[in-house]
């Protein structure tokens, strides 16, 4: 078993070393051939574990193409890959916006900021610490602003609560909740802008990605921005998908705490951030609270109500501390329900993505059921943090093990019988959390 997990994270690394692109990794050799923002993050981790150089340079290759306004954009471009993929810069049109970066070319929307969190990571498994605190000192106040960037631009009503105005913000594209919101956009086809989409033609069936009505949803959007110059105000006034969501927040307010931690390790004064973090954490148990599903529940500011929908995103705010440990139990009871695949069930590997048993189920079809490494490796962290350590260990031990027995794709389907992994192959953060997870079996054994 060890031999074997010894030789599987030494594929793993061959996996980041193949979608190495000198300065930063891409998520995986031909559907994304560009740098993502939060894809960098989880490498970064995986970095952390056996290349604490490639860590650093994940991150500060992302921060380097941060916006004028602290925005850090969803993808920065690798010029010399451009054509494979869309919506690439010809389509952004970034330029148009006054914060737009010299010198980077770069998408105009932003992911979930998992950054202080791969940062602080790479920082505590730094052996030459006061190498690593040198980094530290130049990436903190850019982790910051970017924070600062999200409560002050997405935070109209200063709840705390960050909105994503783009499904492609969530990281989570085409889940089951953005179908209600994606409906309510009215949107004229003939005025659309043409687009070719390039996903389709990387061997991947369709039936296991977002679907043209999403597209063209998702296209309507990035057209609204680019007319809008990005003006994040004037997007607020007139985006007709502006939604809280409980994985964006949860993450964020886990992310403030990693900042005040890494502040604390230099000295600075870290007041604001943990006022942001304990009202972030306020508002999450106070508005996306849903009563009924026993988990947290997307926020839509435009129908102004809960969407309904749970995913297992529900159950992301473990991570940062929102719940209440009677809460933290009503959502284990769920998530340890034959909904998202209990421990010692042997047909099936946690955490699927949606509920196996929503009305909207589909196990191979991208954000709509498989099971996905990144949000699987969040929630581990949320479990221990309640003290579920069992089913902590069963996360973890099932990340081993479908990578094991699967390989290094994007996503799986959460039943063992079907014995397969979907999306595209040589998945980076699939490999660098498989790093991550195995490293630390090997170390507690
Ligand atoms: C759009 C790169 C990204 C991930 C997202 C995942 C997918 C892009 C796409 O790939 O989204 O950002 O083209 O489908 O949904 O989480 O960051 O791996």
């Amino acid at each position: 078993m060890n031999d074997d997990l010894n030789g599987l994270i030494e594929q793993a690394k061959r996996v980041l070393d193949g979608n190495w692109l000198g300065k930063s990794t891409k998520p995986s050799p031909h559907l994304y051939p560009h740098q993502w923002n939060w894809d960098s993050g989880f490498i970064s981790i995986g970095y952390a574990s056996y290349n604490q150089k490639r860590a650093q340079q994940e991150l500060s290759t992302l921060f380097n193409a941060q916006w004028k306004n602290g925005m850090v954009p969803q993808i920065i471009f690798n010029p010399d890959a451009l054509g494979g993929y869309f919506p690439e810069p010809d389509f952004w049109q970034c330029e148009r916006s006054p914060n737009y970066p010299k010198g980077v070319l770069t998408s105009g929307i932003t992911m979930p900021p998992v950054h202080a969190v791969a940062a602080l990571r790479t920082f505590n498994k730094a052996t030459d610490k006061a190498a690593a605190k040198g980094w530290l000192r130049e990436i903190y106040p850019k982790i910051l602003e970017s924070h600062e960037y999200l409560y002050r631009e997405r935070d109209p009503l200063k709840e705390g609560l960050i909105y994503i105005r783009h499904p492609w913000e969530s990281g989570l594209d085409n889940s089951p909740t953005w179908d209600d919101p994606l409906k309510a956009m009215k949107i004229d086809r003939d005025k659309l802008p043409p687009y070719e989409r390039k996903d389709l033609k990387k061997g991947i069936p369709a039936s296991q990605r977002p679907t043209d009505f999403d597209y063209d949803r998702y296209v309507f959007l990035v057209d609204l921005f680019r007319r809008l110059k990005y003006d994040e105000h004037a997007i607020y006034q007139e985006c007709p998908f502006l939604i809280q969501d409980p994985l964006f927040n949860g993450i964020l307010s886990k992310a403030d705490e990693d900042l005040v931690e890494m502040g604390k390790v230099l000295g600075e004064d870290t007041k604001k951030i943990e006022e942001w973090h304990q009202q972030t954490n306020r508002s999450i148990r106070n508005k996306m609270w849903h009563e009924l599903h026993g988990a947290f529940d997307v926020f839509d500011m435009r129908a102004n109500e809960h969407v309904g929908t749970i995913t297992a995103s529900g159950f992301l705010p473990l991570l940062c501390g929102a719940p209440t440990q009677e809460e933290a139990q009503i959502m284990y009871d769920f998530l340890d329900s034959n909904s998202f695949c209990p421990m010692h069930d042997a047909t099936c590997f946690s955490i699927p993505n949606y509920n196996l048993e929503g009305d909207y189920i589909d196990t191979k079809n991208y954000w709509r059921g498989p099971v996905w490494i990144n949000t699987n490796w969040l929630l581990m962290d949320g479990l221990r943090r309640y003290g579920f350590n069992e089913k902590a260990d069963n996360v973890k031990h099932d990340i081993v093990d479908i990578v094991r027995l699967w390989g290094f794709h994007e996503y799986f389907d959460p039943f063992k019988e079907k014995g397969i992994g979907y999306g595209t192959d040589n998945f980076s953060w699939t490999s660098a959390l498989f790093i991550d997870a195995a490293s630390e079996l090997l170390e507690s054994q």
